[in-house]
């Protein structure tokens, strides 16, 4: 526990960590269960091309979720963009700003505007009562996203989307685990799309899949995964290689055999954090609400940092904890609309935008997951409080090592 601010590694003392603590760190299955699979996988000398384990994945992942089909892909990017491809969006779709960039190149890169809709500050989740103003002849679709896990208004979402003729699919890659009035994520919209990228409570080292209970959608869905083709001869769509790897199923099988055990660590960490955290002035918690019935995967720890409050913002608490090792995100920062090619294209989306542009100034997401000691978060728990504490006396340092200073 650091006593003065000369002891903070920024000032020149010593890491809090001797390593560093990632956000993001992968939860790891049995080892010899994967090892196992993969000593099939060279056995058989089959690696790819609907292999024994990328069906038994989706077979399991069907069932655990309740959806008709699931078309495991290579990562959720790829699947988002055959998802939209499958269910017929073009011309305009609206999506959430504050969301991962690939939210939106999903669309852009097929050549559909993403029309980015603000979120509602309490939940960071797209706003429904918004979306309607961003209606034109061209929207074919609303994509929400579940950011965190968390649910988005689905019931509201999907009384817009009928109103207008939209469809609406979800970006559910922070999803898994989770669930939505006792229904999991993954069974909603048109489609939903799950990452189970490394960072994901459940992974498959890069993957992701397609959740549907639309047929036509998901046998198009599932050609479009292999570049369109029907038999060896007949390609029936444009497609493309979305296809996901016998490695990426044995890890997503063998991870996906001990996910609930790292989501009840998750919890346990969540619930440690704020123990330790919560009543510091100017940081507060995104809520998980877990009502009876629902779930949460507990995979992203979000705080807000009010500047006014803490008297330290957001970014240089980040440059306090990085030097002591501390490598905490400021996911989805700075939004969108505020990177390319988006930036350039709509130039003005910003005024559009306050909440994300507010909220996005403020969120800081600390480590978490199986690879995070309890004891980790106890040190970095006291490393936020001391900071905000003397976050007087840390400005006047920042200021005085600064460059220019
Ligand atoms: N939609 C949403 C809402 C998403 O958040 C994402 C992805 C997608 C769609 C697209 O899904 P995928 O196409 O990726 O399946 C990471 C992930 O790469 C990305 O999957 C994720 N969202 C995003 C939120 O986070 P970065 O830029 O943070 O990656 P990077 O390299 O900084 O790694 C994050 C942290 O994890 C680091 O602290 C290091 C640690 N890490 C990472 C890897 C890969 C490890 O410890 N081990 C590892 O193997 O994007």
């Amino acid at each position: 526990m650091k006593q003065r601010i000369t002891e903070l590694a920024i000032f020149g003392g010593r890491p809090a960590f001797p390593e560093p603590l990632h956000v993001g760190r992968p939860n790891l299955g049995d080892r010899d269960r994967l090892l196992g699979r993969l000593a099939t996988i060279i056995d058989s000398r089959w690696l790819s091309n609907e292999g024994r384990f990328v069906q038994e994945f989706e077979r399991l992942l069907a069932a655990r979720i309740g959806a008709r089909h699931c078309v495991a892909v290579c990562n959720a990017t790829v699947g988002l963009e055959i998802a939209i491809r499958a269910g017929g969006l073009t011309g305009e779709v609206i999506v959430p700003s504050f969301t991962f960039i690939a939210t939106a190149h999903a669309l852009q890169w097929q050549g559909i505007t993403p029309v980015f809709c603000d979120i509602d500050p309490r939940t960071h989740l797209i706003d429904p009562d918004r979306i309607e103003a961003l209606i034109t002849e061209r929207t074919t679709g609303i994509i929400g996203v579940h950011l965190w896990g968390r649910p988005c208004d689905i019931e509201r979402l999907e009384a817009v989307a009928a109103r207008h003729g939209l469809k609406l699919l979800f970006d559910a890659a922070h999803g898994f685990g989770c669930s939505h009035r006792g229904r999991p994520l993954g069974t909603f919209g048109a489609a939903e799309v799950m990452s189970f990228h490394a960072t994901k409570i459940l992974n498959s080292a890069e993957g992701g899949a397609i959740l549907t209970d639309d047929d036509a959608l998901a046998a198009k869905a599932r050609l479009m995964r292999n570049f369109g083709f029907v038999t060896y001869d007949d390609v029936r769509y444009v497609g493309i290689n979305g296809k996901m790897s016998e490695i990426s199923a044995a890890f997503g099988l063998t991870n996906l055999e001990s996910v609930d055990d790292f989501i009840v660590v998750n919890k346990a960490r969540y619930e440690q954090y704020r123990r330790n955290l919560d009543g510091l002035p100017g940081l507060t918690f995104l809520e998980i609400e877990e009502r009876p019935g629902d779930h949460r995967n507990f995979q992203y720890v979000v705080v807000e940092i009010d500047e006014h409050e803490t008297g330290l913002s957001r970014d240089d608490l980040l440059r306090v904890l990085t030097a002591e090792k501390v490598l905490a995100r400021r996911y989805f920062w700075p939004g969108c609309h505020r990177m390319e090619p988006y930036r350039t294209l709509f130039p003005q989306a910003g005024a559009l935008l306050p909440e994300t542009e507010r909220i996005a100034e403020r969120v800081m997401v600390l480590p978490t997951g199986t690879a995070l000691a309890k004891e980790d978060v106890d040190v970095l728990s006291d490393l936020i409080s001391f900071a905000i504490s003397h976050h007087a006396e840390i400005v006047d340092g920042l200021k005085a090592t600064a460059p220019d200073a």
